[in-house]
């Protein structure tokens, strides 16, 4: 006979484990360091979580890539070893072909175009299979223009010749670099101060928050302003652990993700300007580029052979440019 009191304590048992759905502690991957916009945006984005469930899911940021390099980090979130993360959109290419929209050099007309595109039609195509390959993006982030640098200043295609330039892991970029003569070479965020030290490469490409967070701005002398990709962040999350919460939750996560993505644009735009001010005062010569023009047309031939290869890309990257 079952006695009363064991039926209680399977009663409390049950209540403990129906209410405990929803305990998650996740793990939440940014490469960058204090000091960089996203790390707080990260911690904040964090805080809003455990306010906005009560608690029920917590996060923890783990800053500088300790838990591995973007490529792999990206792995992660997608089978769900990590739970989230803030990612760049231009290593996620390679594993989400309509990631690669953004990747096209010279695709948007400026930051503000980018998040028009995102938040139209094409971004819903993009976010949709970024969804479905196990990353979801919950927000978008800021991430500015990247432009070139080096121990000369850019003006032109032709001042890439032969240069070894770092690039991000996604073959448009390589492309890019070998349509203006210089040879490509793909390596991870962590290796490029380094490499530009040693001059294992001659140059790199980033935005100035970046430029000046890991240092590469004390291995180089010349910041050139092509701004040749506007490639956004965004808060992605293991789609399969973000649709087994309940309604209520996944309101609740979302809401902090979009609002920790106001925070970081916020953050972003302070945060560029006075990383360009920091490596000015710091020696870094910066240059404007009077004309774009001839990069852009270096850029022609990266358009005509992905999308000969890619097809199916060609009504997306319409998509985008027809974007007011
Ligand atoms: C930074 C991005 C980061 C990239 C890095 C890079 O925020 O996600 O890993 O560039 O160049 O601007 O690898």
């Amino acid at each position: 006979m079952t006695s009363n009191k064991t039926l209680f304590a399977a009663a409390t048992a049950l209540a403990l484990v129906a209410t405990s759905a929803y305990a998650e502690n996740w793990r939440a991957w940014n490469i960058h360091n204090d000091g960089h916009p996203n790390t707080a945006a990260m911690d904040k984005f964090s805080e809003l979580v455990n306010e906005a469930t009560g608690g029920e899911i917590t996060v923890d940021v783990f800053h500088g890539g300790v838990l591995g390099s973007q490529p792999d980090a990206l792995e992660q979130v997608r089978i769900g070893a990590i739970e989230i993360g803030n990612f760049n959109l231009g290593p996620i290419g390679p594993m989400v072909k309509e990631a690669n929209l953004v990747s096209l050099p010279f695709i948007f007309k400026s930051v503000p175009h980018m998040f028009r595109v995102l938040e139209g039609e094409a971004g819903e195509v993009v976010a949709t299979a970024m969804g479905e390959a196990g990353v979801l993006p919950l927000a978008w982030f800021d991430a500015g223009a990247r432009s070139f640098y080096a121990q000369k200043p850019i003006n032109t295609p032709a001042d890439v010749e032969g240069l070894k330039i770092r690039v991000m892991n996604n073959d448009l970029y390589t492309a890019m670099i070998s349509e203006m003569g210089g040879n490509p070479s793909p390596m991870a965020f962590s290796e490029v101060q380094q490499a530009l030290k040693t001059g294992v490469v001659d140059g790199a490409e980033n935005n100035f928050p970046s430029f000046k967070n890991v240092g590469h701005f004390e291995v180089t002398t010349h910041y050139s302003l092509s701004e040749h990709l506007i490639i956004p962040e965004c808060i992605c999350v293991n789609t399969a652990k973000f649709n087994a919460l309940s309604a209520d939750m996944q309101a609740a996560v979302r809401g902090a993700a979009e609002e920790a993505a106001i925070i970081q644009r916020e953050l972003w735009t302070i945060g560029s300007e006075q990383a360009r001010k920091d490596v000015e005062a710091a020696g870094i010569k910066v240059n404007e580029i009077a004309d774009k023009g001839p990069f852009q047309a270096a850029m022609d031939a990266v358009y005509t052979d992905y999308l000969a290869a890619n097809p199916d890309m060609k009504a997306l990257v319409e998509m985008a440019q027809a974007t007011e």
